[in-house]
């Protein structure tokens, strides 16, 4: 069968032949050949029943077992030589950085061959990654089809920056994350967790000599899968730009870290008030044409001088400007290209702090306003802003041409909080940075949840559909795709009292909401990753909720249709159960027809739903009014940002309406009024609320007889407009 490798490798020619891999192997290796690749393959032979391994340089190989695998950089002429004798495989040539060949082939006298040689020493190391993923099961033998495999990465900085806010990883965490990263060919972790806190607010003391000893072991771990583990200090809050002994300071904590193998470091001047705090810097920068960013580039160049410069082997100083996200220029942006030296690597986010895409022409603007090698900062699939959603889609929006030409030198993700769960997307940013133009979100997903979990990859994947909206691919809602056109031809038969009809369509309901209930069931039993579960367990809770509720209401309007009283009413009870409970599990999922599938269950039609909606700021084409009446609240309408703002819905015909439904956004709206009209001229208050605080807001009044509800606003509850994501109304 054709095999498969993640990252995807740039060229892959495979046979329909191969050999199976005897117990008995013999190892060629050369005077360095990487320790880490040595001891990865050695692993990996163990696991694939390899019992005997007899070892040899390739200056003088043994080569009496029925397998040889040559292991190292070989680029010395006498070496490829006696490769190229003995295995008849000519393409040895690597010649790119951290690139790699794997090839297996028969050779002569019987013998099977399988060569890995590495440009580098993180080459060979991939190689031996790669190795791994060739081997497969064939009737119970371990299978080597014969390959011939040459790769390299596109993106010469690959992997991830915890540098988000809330609880940072653990260093189990941690630990985990780098031997993945390893696993799949990343080169990068960078240290920035926001809320430690002598990263950013006492970045001045340093760390105790336990957290010494834990990012000790971290460095160690980094450098046996060949990442490069990078430390960051976010001073900016505040430090004197101009003191000596801050600088001091900061050398010292650096100096710390060095001592334990640390050899990358970044200072940081994200989320700060970048204005000038002390007189001194004031003195000092004040009269600069930017001052924020003369006072920056003073510390960044200092840094690099008095310390980088000074510590042989130390690579290049790493940053992340104050302006790190905006469209254009902007005077801070200029200066601080003007004035930081040239060698120092900028941070970006991209357009935006989660930016939906990133094009190679904003880099090649940006790189044109900066004028220093960029380093995305990808703020995907981080959910420190939005504590209650998880983000496992694929990495999307990205060109493939993000590359050294257009000044990117490499991308590193900031995931989230929940470390094991990072992984599934992670995969996918390995994949994209490794080649981009082999990148396929989709394939790569299905290739991530494979490898997470083989035995749970269909309940992984439903709940993953359940767990992916994001702005990178404009909150698409996989699952509600699916069962939406199934609820509306529930209700239309519904409507109807076509009684086959209804039972069609709740057979095909009850079971996608089956399956809803019966993949938590089979994640809990199966994955087999305890620290997911735990994690995940907020998400897995409500995506069974949603489950059993929907099938309890499928039977209860089944029964309902069919004049069974007896059965309809407990169902309605557990559903109104199951609702509270919903309500109760603040994590979100990405299936907002749910809830009001609910709803409508138990409260009859929403008369908004699908109807006309208008507001005070219809012009702006991103207030999307539509998204307000499209009975999934997951998606939103938002306002302009001043106080009286409104939306109305025309329900087409008039209707005595006794209740409103405000389905806030964090209560946006704090003090409003629910005006309705028969005309859409005159209008009559129904209700006036003056201090909403909750996220809901279900407002019941005296039946009126009404065409057009409208939410008047008078208060914002802050300065971002009214949002709200579903606006109900019911008769
Ligand atoms: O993105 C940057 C440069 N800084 C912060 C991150 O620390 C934070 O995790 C993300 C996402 O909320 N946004 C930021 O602005």
């Amino acid at each position: 069968s054709e095999i498969i490798v993640s990252p995807i490798p740039k060229s892959l020619e495979q046979t329909d032949k191969g050999f199976p891999l005897n117990p008995k192997v013999g190892l060629v290796t050369e005077k360095g050949t990487d320790p880490a690749a040595v001891a990865e393959l050695k692993q990996l032979l163990q696991k694939a029943g390899v019992t005997s391994i007899v070892e040899s340089d390739i200056k003088n190989p043994k080569l009496q077992e029925p397998v040889i695998i040559w292991l190292g950089e070989f680029s010395e002429q006498d070496e490829l030589k006696t490769i190229r004798q003995q295995t008849g495989i000519e393409n040895l040539e690597v010649t790119k950085k951290e690139g790699y060949i794997v090839a297996s082939k028969h050779g002569t006298k019987n013998k099977k061959h399988i060569v890995i040689s590495g440009h580098d020493e993180a080459g060979t190391f991939y190689g031996t990654q790669t190795f791994e993923q060739i081997i497969v099961d064939r009737k119970g033998t371990h299978w080597i089809p014969e390959v011939e495999i040459k790769d390299w990465p596109t993106m010469p900085i690959r992997g991830s920056i915890e540098g988000f806010y809330g609880a940072p990883w653990s260093h189990e965490d941690r630990l985990s994350q780098i031997s993945f990263y390893g696993e799949h060919k990343m080169n990068s972790y960078i240290y920035a967790p926001k809320d430690d806190p002598y990263h950013r607010e006492k970045w001045k003391v340093p760390y105790p000599e336990e957290k010494i000893q834990e990012l000790a072991e971290l460095v160690q771990t980094a450098q046996e899968n060949h990442v490069i583990f990078t430390f960051a200090i976010s001073p900016g809050n505040t430090i004197t730009y101009s003191s000596k002994s801050d600088l001091d300071a900061l050398i010292q904590k650096a100096e710390a870290m060095w001592d334990v193998g640390v050899r990358s470091f970044a200072l940081y001047l994200d989320d700060i008030d970048p204005s000038l705090r002390s007189p001194e810097d004031r003195a000092m920068f004040g009269g600069d044409p930017n001052p924020p960013a003369a006072a920056q580039a003073y510390l960044l160049n200092r840094f690099n001088e008095e310390f980088i410069k000074k510590h042989k082997g130390a690579e290049r100083l790493i940053t992340v400007p104050t302006d790190y996200y905006q469209a254009g220029t902007t005077s801070y942006r200029e200066r601080f290209a003007e004035l930081v030296q040239s060698d120092i690597i900028v941070q970006w986010t991209g357009i935006g702090v989660v930016a939906p895409t990133i094009t190679s022409q904003d880099a090649d603007e940006t790189h044109e306003i900066f004028k220093h090698d960029l380093l995305i900062w990808d703020n995907y699939p981080v959910n420190d802003f939005d504590r209650n959603r998880l983000f496992l889609a694929p990495l999307t929006g990205r060109d493939s041409d993000l590359t050294p030409e257009h000044g990117v030198i490499g991308l590193t993700a900031n995931p989230m909080n929940e470390a094991e769960a990072s992984k599934i997307p992670l995969f996918t940013v390995a994949d994209y940075t490794w080649n981009p133009e082999a990148y396929d979100p989709a394939d790569s997903l299905k290739r991530s949840l494979k490898e997470f979990s083989e035995v749970a990859y269909e309940p992984l994947k439903l709940f993953v559909e359940a767990s992916y909206a994001t702005s990178l691919n404009n909150n698409r809602e996989p699952i509600a795709e699916r069962v939406k056109p199934l609820i509306e031809q529930f209700w239309m038969a519904e409507e109807a009292k076509d009684n086959q009809a209804v039972s069609t369509a709740g057979k095909a309901l009850l079971q996608e909401f089956s399956k809803m209930r019966q993949a938590v069931k089979e994640l809990r039993d199966q994955v087999g990753n305890e620290k997911f579960l735990i994690e995940v367990a907020g998400y897995l809770n409500k995506l069974e909720l949603y489950g059993q509720a929907g099938e309890t209401a499928v039977d209860m309007v089944l029964a309902r249709q069919s004049g069974d009283t007896a059965k309809a009413a407990p169902k309605r009870l557990e559903l109104q159960q199951l609702r509270t409970a919903i309500d109760k599990t603040p994590q979100k999922l990405s299936i907002g027809v749910v809830p009001t599938f609910l709803e409508r269950a138990i409260n009859g039609k929403n008369l908004a739903e699908g109807k006309k909606a208008a507001a005070s700021s219809s012009e702006v084409s991103w207030l999307t009014l539509d998204l307000a009446v499209d009975g999934n609240n997951n998606t939103r309408w938002a306002s302009l940002y001043t106080d009286d703002q409104w939306i109305s819905v025309d329900l087409g015909q008039v209707y005595a309406i006794d209740k409103v439904k405000l389905y806030w956004e964090s209560a946006y709206g704090k003090q409003y009024k629910i005006q309705v009209s028969k005309d859409g001229s005159q209008w009559m208050d129904v209700y006036t609320e003056l201090n909403s605080n909750g996220e809901t807001d279900e407002i019941q009044f005296p039946a009126v007889e009404a065409r057009y509800v409208k939410m008047q606003g008078i208060k914002r509850s802050s300065s971002w407009g009214y949002s709200l994501y579903e606006f109900s109304v019911y008769e």
